[in-house]
């Protein structure tokens, strides 16, 4: 099956034209993280590049050095910044349809601050 094209009209596209709000965490030039809205734990942020990309895949396959760099850096400050690197916490990038990926804009989710269960539903 073909891997669908960019959806600029994806909910976290609109984030990143500010044309609906968040609840920001941190923002660099590449990387901008967020409050998700349902939170699971409560540690729960979702940090998405600011470049077009669907899917984890798609960023670690056609995003610059540059990109890759930042975005890795900022999921370890945001999770420093928000207390969970002693006890532990979990990143999670579901993608597509088989991993239930809901919004096609990369999103890696931070969980922490709890003892979470060993699947999420
Ligand atoms: O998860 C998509 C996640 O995005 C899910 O946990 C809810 C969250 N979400 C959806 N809309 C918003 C807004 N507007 N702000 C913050 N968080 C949001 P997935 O991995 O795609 O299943």
């Amino acid at each position: 099956m073909a891997i669908k094209a960019y959806d600029p009209e994806n909910i976290f596209a609109k984030i990143l034209r500010g044309d609906i709000p968040c609840t920001k965490v941190y923002e660099d030039d590449h990387v901008l993280a967020f409050n998700d809205i349902a939170p699971q734990a409560p540690t729960h942020v979702l940090v998405i590049p600011k470049g077009a990309y669907t899917s984890y895949d798609d960023f670690a396959l056609n995003a610059s050095d540059a990109e890759i760099i930042a975005y890795t850096r900022a999921i370890g400050k945001i999770s420093e910044a928000a207390g969970v690197i002693e006890d532990g916490y979990r990143l999670i990038a579901n993608t597509r349809e088989h991993g239930r990926q809901d919004v096609p804009h990369l999103h890696v989710h931070i969980l922490g601050g709890t003892k979470l269960p060993l699947m999420l539903p």
